[in-house]
């Protein structure tokens, strides 16, 4: 969902975040919209979403966060979770090493199911926990230059980077789809513009000129 608009806002971008449960999708979400944190939250049951409105190169930007449970069960909702969404934070947790190597499955439900050009930012979240690492920050960098995705560590508890992941994803998102709507006017600007046609008949000596 990218649509340009005239008033309260430029432009609406649908951001989905993904991964395994339990690594902090909804305190991530709760942390940028409302700066709230929760140590003891219960697992996304369903959709859930909200937005914050911000400014990414003097444009103002409407990011429309889209939450879902990573447990399997629910993962019959996923076509219209995807619909129209332009970017993902697709989040693992530092201390968990299976929801890491969950990461390669979820990049390809991206791929099935979402917009080819998606922007997508791999999160390494929990960084406060860095005693308990399990993945090191090298690791994942490597995985993400291979898949071609940015990469940021972040902490819902100590607000560590949650800003900047959202800021860079939208400017990432905002940059993406300026390109679009530049490739769009370019392509514009080669179709012929419809005038008159000007018919020149010849098959007499004077010659006659017909406009349609
Ligand atoms: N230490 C620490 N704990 C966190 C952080 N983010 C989330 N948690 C905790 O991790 C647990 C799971 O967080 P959620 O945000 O509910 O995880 P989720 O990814 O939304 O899980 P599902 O809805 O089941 O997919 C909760 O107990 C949170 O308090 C963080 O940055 N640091
Ligand atoms: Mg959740």
């Amino acid at each position: 969902m990218a649509y340009k608009v005239d008033h309260e806002y430029d432009y609406l971008f649908k951001i989905v975040l993904i991964g395994d449960s339990g690594v902090g999708k909804s305190n991530i979400l709760s942390r940028f919209t409302r700066n709230e944190f929760c140590l003891e939250s219960k697992s996304t049951i369903g959709v859930e979403f909200a937005t914050r409105t911000l400014q990414v190169e003097g444009k103002t930007v409407k990011a429309q966060i889209w939450d879902t449970a990573g447990q399997e069960r629910y993962r019959a909702i996923t076509s219209a979770y995807y619909r129209g969404a332009v970017g993902a934070l697709l989040v693992y947790d530092i201390t968990k090493r299976q929801s890491f190597e969950n990461v390669t499955r979820w990049l390809r439900e991206l791929r099935d199911h979402a917009d080819a050009n998606i922007v997508i930012m791999l999160t390494g979240n929990k960084c406060d926990l860095n005693h308990l690492r399990g993945i090191p920050e090298h690791e994942a960098q490597v995985l993400a230059e291979k898949e071609g995705l940015s990469f940021l560590e972040t902490s819902a508890l100590e607000a560590h980077n949650v800003e900047k992941a959202f800021q860079s994803i939208l400017l990432d998102i905002y940059h993406v789809v300026s390109k679009k709507a530049l490739a769009a006017q370019e392509a514009e600007a080669f179709v012929p513009t419809k005038g008159t046609t000007i018919e020149v008949k010849s098959n007499d000596s004077k010659g006659t000129c017909c406009a349609r």
